[in-house]
């Protein structure tokens, strides 16, 4: 019986062609760069949890979000992971407030050229390129600890 932990994942980008991304300072997946999200809660919608996570990490506030995806996980050999997680991944530009480092992430602006892939998650590299064109995307990453990924499918979903 596998218990499947579902997360929110969003990425906010702006006009200057720069994402916003948080460096995580404690807990799952510290000293990566990633985008704001956590866990569901009980009686939460998927995007109220998103909003919400986005608001507690760097302090924006978001009207409107954009789906764009969804990935699955499963960690082996990893006893701080879930087993297995399934993240809703959204975009933004619709966001207001001012940034605002919190006590889970560090956030900073990178241009779209220069994602620091090296520092993040060894799935994004994967995903992210099939977002930068404007398609939307579905993932399945096995993960032996928090760096090796040791199976994937990954398909690409056109808008049209
Ligand atoms: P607490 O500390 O209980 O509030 P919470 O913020 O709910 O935790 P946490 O810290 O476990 O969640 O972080 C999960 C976040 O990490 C989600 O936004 C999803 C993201 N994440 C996890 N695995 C990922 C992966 N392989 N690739 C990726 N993001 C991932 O891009
Ligand atoms: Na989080
Ligand atoms: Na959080």
């Amino acid at each position: 019986n596998k218990v499947i932990r579902k997360d929110t994942l969003v990425l906010v980008t702006n006009k200057c062609q720069q994402i916003l991304l948080g460096l995580k300072k404690r807990g799952f997946g510290v000293n990566k760069w990633n985008g704001f999200g956590g866990k569901v809660e009980a009686n939460e919608s998927i995007e109220d949890a998103a909003k919400r996570e986005l608001l507690e990490e760097c302090n924006l506030e978001c009207n409107r979000l954009e789906k764009i995806g969804i990935l699955s996980f499963e960690f082996v050999s990893d006893p701080t992971a879930p087993q297995h997680l399934e993240i809703h991944v959204f975009h933004t530009q619709d966001v207001s407030g001012e940034v605002r480092e919190s006590d889970e992430m560090k956030p900073k602006w990178f241009a779209i050229q220069d994602i620091p892939f090296k520092d993040m998650w060894a799935d994004d590299p994967l995903w992210f390129p099939i977002w930068l064109k404007g398609s939307r995307f579905r993932g399945f990453f096995r993960f032996s600890g928090q760096s090796t990924i040791t199976d994937y499918t990954l398909q690409e979903i056109s808008k049209d």
